[in-house]
């Protein structure tokens, strides 16, 4: 099968035309043993290069040059499958925008590539060619935050040292997990994860739980988790609770029995967060709309979880505008790396800045992810890098902070 990669990167060093002319020769000679062919364009400081070959031939060639140093910020921006090639002469061949100008170099690569002018103003990898030659020396204007600018330092938590359940007889057990603000070292809430009932998974739990009494057993268990927040100390901070949207539908007075839990205790309903997914499909919108009119009278915040993994939709967006947002491990994961969640994330930031909702990334493992969130204006993050959850208890947090110039 005919794959399509591009990527775009940043040069690591200063690198004289000679060197990047052998560069590309080297390159085109493997390439064209391996019937890989393409473009590399530099702007000065960028690279942009194309890669057409078979599947197993561009993986092959893309590991390598990740692995080269004399660049970085690798960032694959496309990965696709094509009839024919675009470019199907050379392994390799550059365009340098330092010697040439913009029109010159579209216009020879549009000469040296096999579309038409007029099927190429269609073409995606045209697009990202046109686009980069449009704005060189372009980082898509995001702040500097590299992770070697950082190192971390564990500081326990301020909550209670709790590591049994209340009961022995609780149907199900919380692991807590902090979501923070790293840069201004402030702990912004707490999530109570739901654990069975000998700590295993909330698969575990819920599949424990006859269909007909998952909505009642879903409820009830955030009783026991507010229990523990209590335990551990909350204080003023916030706790979030995860509910399935149905058990506001479909268990009577739900909204006062969640009140009730609030107040039993001794928590203020503006202290709780009312996580909810898409996971279920919500039948019965009329219900679960008052349900959240109510939730939202009585102080209650709501955040859409797991937003972007499939679950959690636009529309839910667009019915309930949330507090908060927290965006999908899914799209976190190695976001460093890869253009098409990088452009979803700044889309998610654009809007809920238009709609004054906090974003929240999820998953966070990586130093890599948390420099490019941070450096796009993600403020707040839970995930291992941070915080691992712990059983009736909260771990203690690993704090960045910035090394100072004269140490680096
Ligand atoms: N090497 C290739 O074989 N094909 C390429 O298309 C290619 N493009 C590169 C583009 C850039 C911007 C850079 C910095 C390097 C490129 N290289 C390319 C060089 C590889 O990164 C690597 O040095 C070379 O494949 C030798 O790899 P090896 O030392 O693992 O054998």
């Amino acid at each position: 099968m005919l794959a399509t990669l591009i990527y775009r990167s940043r040069l690591n060093c200063t690198l004289d035309p000679s060197q990047l002319t052998s560069l590309v020769e080297r390159a085109n000679l493997r390439n064209s043993q391996l019937q890989v062919t393409g473009i590399l364009l530099f702007d000065g400081d960028h690279f942009l290069q194309i890669l057409e070959g078979p599947l197993a031939a561009v993986n092959v060639v893309y590991e390598r040059i990740n692995r080269d140093n004399r660049h970085s910020h690798v960032v694959e921006l496309l990965r696709d499958y094509a009839p024919r090639r675009r470019f199907v002469d050379r392994g390799m061949m550059l365009f340098d925008l330092c010697a040439m100008t913009a029109p010159a170099v579209l216009r020879a690569i549009l000469r040296f590539g096999t579309l038409k002018y007029q099927l190429a103003s269609n073409d995606r990898v045209y697009k990202f060619i046109r686009n980069f030659i449009a704005s060189p020396k372009s980082n898509g204007g995001i702040r500097n935050t590299e992770p070697e600018q950082w190192s971390f330092t564990i500081k326990t938590s301020p909550f209670n040292n709790v590591s049994a359940p209340i009961t022995a007889e609780q149907p199900c057990q919380f692991a807590f997990q902090p979501i923070i603000e790293p840069l201004r070292g402030n702990i912004s809430s707490l999530e109570a994860l739901i654990r069975g009932p000998n700590g295993g998974s909330p698969q575990e739990y819920f599949a424990t739980i006859a269909p007909n009494k998952l909505h009642e057993a879903d409820l009830a268990s955030k009783g026991w988790a507010l229990a523990m927040a209590r335990r551990l100390g909350i204080g003023n901070h916030k706790v979030a609770i995860n509910l399935l949207p149905m058990s506001l539908v479909k268990i009577p007075g739900a909204v006062d029995i969640l009140l009730n839990h609030i107040t039993r205790n001794q928590l203020n309903p503006g202290q709780i967060i009312v996580e909810v997914t898409e996971d279920e499909v919500i039948s019965g919108y009329e219900e679960f709309t008052w349900a959240i009119r109510q939730l939202r009278a009585a102080g209650i915040g709501l955040a859409i979880d797991d937003f972007g993994s499939g679950f959690a939709g636009l529309s839910l967006l667009a019915k309930f505008q949330p507090d908060k947002l927290k965006i999908d491990r899914t799209i976190v994961t190695d976001i460093h790396l890869h253009g098409p969640k990088q452009a979803i994330v700044k889309a998610i930031l654009d809007c809920c800045a238009e709609l004054q909702i906090t974003v929240v990334a999820e998953g966070v493992e990586k130093i890599e992810e948390w420099c490019w969130l941070e450096a796009v204006g993600v403020q707040r993050f839970q995930g291992f890098l941070f915080a691992r959850p712990v059983l009736n208890g909260v771990s203690p947090i690993n704090w960045p902070q910035r090394i100072s110039p004269s140490l680096t």
